[in-house]
């Protein structure tokens, strides 16, 4: 009995994944992103229907209020109950979701991660993301370089302890910003993603450190709080902001001098791709296990340029 029993459950043997048996012939998916209504997530979704319609694949798209844990697994819990193909996710705890995309996985959907990741990667089939460490790291040299040789203090505003990207945009920002030594690294702060905590941080920095030269805002929601709070104190231009994503109210900053670069993702490609693998495993293709997808600096002088990188809030 016991081994029989040890034989067939989950002891590590290769071709064990703890995945159950998924209809090559199911054309439902579903897509639930890390937020609702937030630019980067909107174009990844209107990425995605596109993809699926061309396909011929139904799409249910969904997000949490919040960038929050307990209501994106909720609804998560909701979907699995639909029985779609695949789900795409961007799951908003790289350990909290572990559990529910693990029951999604049994019950025979293929988890196809988006933007963020799970720590643990044995669940989701295939990921799609930036370059995320990549991406602080090029924060910090823009950074560097628009502070000039100037000496001060810089600051990094995280969002939430367990994001998966933003946690390596803010590793490779101050593993970069190290290779400075003009520049000082203040400790790392968290945000929760809420731009009016981050103007409060930035206010309350900027008072206790009048050496204050930069700020890196590791997301569209710190760096557009961020801004406010130079602005509001009269520092636009003298402290360098340098944000990641670029929704519109990011780039109306980057024009009118509030910001001086932002590192654009590319959510368009992230989401049509992720559509793609989604159905490529659904039909037990094999699909790339990771793929980071491309980022680019966003400047006032180069931005009229790159207008096609900027983020849609609407379809
Ligand atoms: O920066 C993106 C995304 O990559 C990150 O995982 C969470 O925040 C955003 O959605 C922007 O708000």
């Amino acid at each position: 009995g016991a081994a029989l029993l040890l034989a067939g459950c989950g002891t590590g043997q290769i071709g064990d994944t703890g995945g159950g048996q998924t209809d090559p012939n199911n054309k439902n998916l579903a897509l639930i992103t890390g937020m609702r209504g937030e630019p980067f997530y909107v174009s990844i979704e209107c990425a995605a229907q596109e993809a699926a319609a061309s396909a011929g694949y139904q799409i249910n798209v969904q997000a949490p209020e919040k960038f929050e844990q307990a209501e994106q697994s909720q609804i998560l819990g909701g979907i699995v109950s639909t029985k779609p193909g695949a789900v795409i996710i961007a799951p908003t705890d790289d350990k909290a979701l572990a559990a529910p995309l693990q029951q999604a996985k049994a019950n025979g959907i293929q988890v196809v991660e988006v933007d963020t990741a799970l720590e643990d990667r044995s669940i989701a089939v295939t990921s799609l993301s930036s370059d995320n460490y990549a991406g602080g790291s090029i924060a910090a040299q823009t950074l560097a370089q628009l502070v000039g040789d100037k000496q001060g203090s810089v600051l990094a505003l995280n969002t939430k302890a367990g994001t998966s990207t933003t946690d390596e945009r803010a590793k490779g920002f101050e593993d970069e910003i190290a290779k400075h030594p003009n520049l000082k690294l203040l400790p790392t702060q968290y945000t929760e993603n809420e731009p009016a905590t981050a103007a409060q941080i930035v206010s309350a920095t900027l008072a206790a450190n009048p050496d204050l030269v930069g700020v890196f805002g590791t997301n569209l929601n710190t760096g557009e709080g961020a801004a406010t709070a130079l602005s509001n104190a009269g520092k636009s231009g003298q402290v360098q902001l340098v944000g990641f994503d670029a929704s519109p109210k990011q780039v109306e900053d980057l024009r009118n001098g509030r910001v001086q670069a932002l590192i654009a993702q590319n959510p368009g490609k992230i989401g049509q791709e992720g559509v793609q693998r989604a159905i490529a495993a659904i039909k037990g293709e094999p699909v790339e296990r990771e793929t980071k997808t491309e980022m680019i600096a966003i400047t006032r002088d180069n931005m009229d340029q790159r207008s096609q990188y900027f983020y849609k809030s609407s379809c």
